[in-house]
């Protein structure tokens, strides 16, 4: 039994709610843990984690927490045959679910959040993955099937305005922390900025959060960046490399790429990153980094490189 017992983390990451929540449900509601071995903490057995789903759905449903957990303590236990117990996939909140395809039940619990516009809990679940996984793969893995699972859903309904919104900000402040945490001392050699009329800044957010975490110091100019101030920014700070962000072909103006080439204080590096770019129009001389991993990565062997020849 305890390999299949869960602790309140893994449980809460689970379901998508807060682990304060989860402990309201215990404490008030008598829906806690069940197993318990002596000199260990307590963990939540599959038959716990039925009640518990049974609670979410019914609280998200907008049936009072009391009520739910009556109906929760009184679900008979899937588990006393010897059939194993799974976590329902799609339940349904706020009607209808986020497609995440082949990500992990993180990534699920996440959606479950998001489309419960539960801010707690998204944020309780990004900053775990944050701290346990690192950047890149919490980007590749957790937060990227949402977001792009958010955008299929929008696409095909128009809805879900809200869900992208407070789901950005959280990312972002989440981003933003892990970023703080971690403030490179070397010298801001690397510049970030998004294209001309580009809101899309939560990919460069991540590139940030992740040069930090390498140790490798940067600029955000962020959102909307007309091309002359980003040419005055390279002129008056001299970046080893430019990372111009374009989330959509509207604000893919190859153009903005062209005045980096020729500006009096040329970065050794421009990449062009997102899916905007066209790779037919780039500048030549100007890479397409595929991925955050592939831009951590480029970033730091420019850096690496300027150090190099400053020494030689
Ligand atoms: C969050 C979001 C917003 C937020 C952005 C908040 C913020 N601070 O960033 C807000 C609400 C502001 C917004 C606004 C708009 N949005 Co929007 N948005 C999104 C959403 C849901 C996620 C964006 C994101 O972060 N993507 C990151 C990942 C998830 O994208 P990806 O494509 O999987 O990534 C690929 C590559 O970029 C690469 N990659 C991933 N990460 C990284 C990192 C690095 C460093 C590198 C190099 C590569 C890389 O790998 C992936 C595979 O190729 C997307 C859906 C989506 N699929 O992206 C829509 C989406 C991009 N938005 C869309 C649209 C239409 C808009 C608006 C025009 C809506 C409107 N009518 O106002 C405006 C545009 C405003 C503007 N001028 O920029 C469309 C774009 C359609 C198109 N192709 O042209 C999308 C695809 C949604 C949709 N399906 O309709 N949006």
């Amino acid at each position: 039994m305890v390999d299949e017992a869960l602790s309140a983390g893994a449980v809460a990451r689970r379901l998508g709610v807060a682990v304060t929540t989860l402990r309201t449900w215990h404490q008030r509601y008598g829906l806690g843990p069940s197993e318990h071995i002596p000199g260990h903490h307590r963990r939540y057995t599959p038959s716990d984690l039925v009640r518990l789903e049974i609670m979410r759905r019914l609280t998200a449903e907008g049936v009072s927490p009391a009520e739910a957990a009556r109906w929760a303590r009184q679900a008979p236990d899937p588990t006393s045959n010897g059939t194993a117990t799974r976590i329902h996939p799609t339940g349904r909140d706020g009607g209808g679910t986020i497609p995440v395809g082949r990500a992990g039940p993180a990534a699920r619990g996440l959606a479950r959040a998001a489309m419960r516009l539960d801010a707690a809990a998204i944020s309780e679940t990004i900053a775990h993955a944050l701290a346990a996984d690192g950047v890149v793969a919490t980007w590749d893995g957790l937060l990227r099937p949402v977001l792009a699972g958010i955008g299929e859903r929008h696409a095909a309904t128009s809805g879900l305005i809200e869900v992208e919104h407070l789901m950005s900000r959280c990312v972002s402040e989440a981003l933003a922390a892990a970023s703080w945490a971690k403030v490179p001392t070397g010298p801001a050699r690397i510049l970030l900025s998004c294209a001309d009329e580009e809101q899309h800044t939560l990919p460069l957010e991540a590139l940030a959060a992740a040069l930090a975490e390498a140790g490798v110091g940067y600029r955000m100019l962020g959102a909307r960046v007309p091309v002359a101030a980003l040419v005055e920014a390279v002129n008056r700070t001299g970046p080893a490399a430019v990372v111009l962000w374009s989330q959509t072909r509207a604000t893919a103006d190859p153009a903005q790429l062209s005045a980096l080439l020729a500006a009096p204080r040329r970065p050794l590096l421009v990449l062009a990153a997102g899916p905007g770019w066209r790779a037919d129009t780039l500048p030549a001389g100007v890479v397409r980094p595929v991925d955050l991993a592939e831009a951590v990565s480029l970033s730091a062997a420019v850096r690496d490189a300027l150090h190099q020849s400053r020494r030689d």
